[in-house]
């Protein structure tokens, strides 16, 4: 027995599954987590010492790479100042103008602690604002684990096998209608049959959360025209998306406006921050200016605030950033799918700027039953023994892979390396 292995027996006599968020358990890869010591740039160690080739990134925020001594030096400075007020400071006001001035169609920002909150409060601002109380979802999109948005949710929530939450009440998931994700035709029926009800639809623009499933052309601009003809609020879930895509998030990327924005962990360079953000007469409907009440004594927390402003500052100043991250991911789909068509294992690989999948499933995967369609087991297998290679990927065929910017050619080479071996192994045994 390995020490992540008697760590996580101890675990889980103190906490559910051993865990404190499910997909990190392992259960859909058949094996106990590695119990991570540190990580540094683009590698984790565990607590027995194994380095591996990180492609998680804390589930996306690390996308300049782990400790990044700049983010390091922001928030151990910071912390010099005290932990926690409770009260304003001059960072908040920073952080929110960076974030303001990076990202088109906003202009002013809540902050909060997670991704999460930051959707539970943009929903909240969206039904207070439009006196209307449905939301329009998309099947296989994750939002967080608010209630309303626990439905047919993906993620973790996929990955069990249980899209729908126990403890959600029925009166609030009946608000939450779903449509299906790249299928205009579908939002526009649900639009239709609920004139006039529907405060929002809530859009992960890349979906990330049932692995990476790419918007089809004009999805995104049909979603934005339909919700101006049915005068229902647009959301875009910019959790993974967000300063990822591009400086300006998908907004920016894809050229499309949304009426609010969420974003999650990247905007704090990994220390638990989220945001909601819009233009002034939607975010003035927050209180104390507004009657949409929502609050937290960690909102805007002085350490987590310096090292959010470090990181997006680098973000902001480097652009080139995104144009080599993007070019690594193209680069690595196209080696993954070249080994594909060598070892023929039946499997897609979607990509979009730093983000990709492998789905193991041959149709294209445009949409939840696309990826519903993959072999899990095939995914676990090939997660085992990428791990063996010391390539650590998200422990769930439903999850992201993360390209970042202290992957260096050699790591993307090793990677490619690795995933030649457990194709060819894999297929042999097929
Ligand atoms: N739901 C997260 C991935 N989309 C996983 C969070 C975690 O386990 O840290």
């Amino acid at each position: 027995m390995d020490t992540s292995q008697k760590m996580f027996e101890q675990a889980c006599q103190v906490m559910p599954g051993g865990v404190n968020s499910p997909v990190r358990a392992y259960r859909a890869v058949g094996m106990t987590p590695r119990f991570i010591r540190s990580a540094k740039g683009a590698y984790v160690t565990d607590v027995d010492g194994v380095e591996y080739i990180d492609y998680v990134g804390s589930w996306g925020p690390m996308i300049l790479g782990h400790a990044h001594p700049d983010v390091l030096s922001a928030a151990a400075e910071a912390m010099q100042g005290g932990l926690s007020f409770g009260a304003p400071t001059g960072r908040e006001t920073q952080l929110a103008e960076l974030v303001v001035s990076m990202v088109p169609h906003i202009e002013m920002v809540r902050m909060v602690n997670s991704g999460t909150e930051a959707v539970m409060s943009a929903v909240r601002v969206a039904r207070g604002a439009t006196g209307k109380d449905k939301m329009i979802k998309f099947e296989g999109c994750y939002h967080g684990h608010s209630d309303s948005m626990l439905v047919k949710a993906g993620s973790g929530a996929l990955t069990q096998g249980r899209p729908d939450s126990a403890g959600v009440p029925a009166s609030i998931a009946e608000n939450t209608l779903t449509a299906t994700y790249n299928d205009l035709d579908s939002v526009e029926q649900l639009l239709a049959a609920n004139k006039n009800q529907v405060a929002a639809v809530i859009v992960e623009p890349v979906a990330a959360n049932m692995g990476v499933v790419l918007p089809a052309e004009g999805f995104l601009q049909g979603l934005r025209d339909l919700c101006d003809q049915y005068e229902a609020l647009l959301i875009f879930d910019e959790v993974i998306t967000g300063f990822r895509l591009a400086r300006g998030g998908a907004q920016e990327y894809f050229g499309v406006r949304a009426d609010l924005v969420t974003f999650g962990k990247i905007i704090g360079g990994g220390m638990p921050v989220g945001a909601f953000a819009g233009p002034k007469k939607l975010m003035e409907q927050v209180a104390p200016t507004g009657p949409v009440y929502q609050a937290g004594t960690l909102s805007g927390n002085p350490v987590a605030m310096a090292a959010g402003l470090a990181q997006l500052t680098i973000l902001n100043e480097h652009p080139e950033i995104y144009t080599q991250i993007e070019a690594d991911a193209a680069w690595l789909a196209q080696q993954l799918r070249a080994l594909e068509a060598e070892y023929h294992l039946g499997c897609t690989v979607n990509q979009i700027g730093s983000l990709l999948s492998v789905f193991f499933t041959e149709h294209p995967v445009s949409n939840y039953a696309g990826a519903k369609s993959s072999d899990l087991e095939r995914y676990a297998a090939y997660f085992r023994a990428m791990l063996k290679h010391k390539v650590y990927l998200a422990p769930a065929q439903f999850e992201a892979m993360f390209v970042g910017a202290a992957h260096t050619k050699q790591d993307l080479l090793a990677t490619v390396e690795a995933a030649r071996a457990v194709m060819a192994e894999l297929s042999a045994k097929a």
